[in-house]
């Protein structure tokens, strides 16, 4: 049993179009709560954090799109995550799209440093989120969080104080990827970050790409945050996303990701990323991430005692 706590975190500003923002009501509506509940979780429902009045920022990259509002949304997610962290409960942020981990995970760090004890993160995602203000295309700063939370050069100051400790890229999987900017691309493989695109899903399969990760947590004694993007998803099956990116994982890969980190019992924190409920079809999009969050949180078809392989 876990005691789970949901905070909902209606950011849009971060993406290229409106929508998020109705990501934490849809999650409510699709029943996550009843349904952690009736795997045998303790849940509370925080509601929905607020985000902090920031006036303009300095930067030099004007391009950077709604900027106070993002910090406003980071400031507020920071102290929320650390504040959770230093609880024995498990936090789950319901997004509201991608920046919302520039508060998230640098709160789980902060406290993690603060414990001595190694933060990990495993980000599920067809786009790696590893872009600079220097670097960025578009300007939309969701995909950037993995490069802040890092502490990557040239961003503006978002969380309104330096960042308390950095992510260690080192300590950053990412699985899924099919969506890399130039010269995003460029500073990720720079970095000591694991990076599998869906080639390497193919050739080699989930188990294979995720488990010696999970060993390397477990080894350190380590904190695992997971930021579960809904575009890793084939769109196919799950339409409500900004930015349909063809080539997704499908829905038993997603479902066995979910299952090996219940099996690991490693994981402390999760995100539930760019459900965008204006364009889904019929709450279907919700619904699978409910389901898949379920599985996460230890839903399963049969033991695996009875089953021999
Ligand atoms: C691109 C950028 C992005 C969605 C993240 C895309 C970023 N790399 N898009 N999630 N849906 O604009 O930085
Ligand atoms: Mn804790
Ligand atoms: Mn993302
Ligand atoms: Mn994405």
């Amino acid at each position: 049993m876990t005691n789970i706590h949901l905070l909902g975190a209606p950011i849009e500003e971060g993406a290229g179009r409106r929508g998020c923002i109705m990501g934490p009501a849809a999650y409510r509506t699709a029943g996550l709560a009843e349904e952690l509940a009736s795997l045998g979780h303790e849940v509370v429902d925080l509601g929905d954090a607020q985000r902090d009045e920031v006036d303009a920022l300095e930067t030099e990259y004007t391009h950077l799109k709604l900027l106070p509002q993002v910090a406003g949304w980071a400031r507020s997610l920071h102290r929320h995550a650390y504040d959770l962290a230093k609880q024995d409960v498990l936090p789950i942020y319901l997004g509201g799209d991608h920046a919302l981990s520039m508060g998230t995970v640098t709160g789980h760090v902060a406290a993690a440093a603060e414990l001595g004890l190694p933060q990990f993160v495993l980000w599920l995602d067809a786009h790696s989120d590893f872009n600079v203000p220097a670097s960025s295309p578009s300007g939309n700063i969701h995909g950037m969080p993995v490069a802040f939370a890092c502490g990557l050069d040239g961003f503006p100051d978002i969380l309104g104080k330096p960042l308390p400790a950095p992510l260690e890229s080192r300590n950053v999987c990412m699985i899924g990827l099919r969506s890399v900017d130039g010269m995003e691309r460029d500073l990720l493989q720079a970095s000591d970050a694991l990076a599998y695109d869906m080639r390497a899903i193919d050739e080699h399969g989930i188990a294979k790409l995720l488990l010696p990760f999970l060993d390397q947590v477990a080894a350190a004694d380590g904190l695992l945050h997971v930021s579960l993007d809904v575009d890793f998803i084939e769109p196919d099956i799950a339409p409500a996303v900004g930015t349909t990116v063809p080539g997704g994982a499908t829905f038993r890969e997603a479902h066995h990701i979910m299952e090996m980190l219940h099996d690991s019992g490693l994981v402390t924190s999760l995100d539930l990323v760019e459900l965008n409920p204006f364009l889904d079809d019929r709450g279907r999009t919700a619904r699978l991430m409910v389901d898949l969050t379920a599985s996460l949180f230890g839903r399963r078809v049969l033991d695996r005692r009875t089953q021999s392989y």
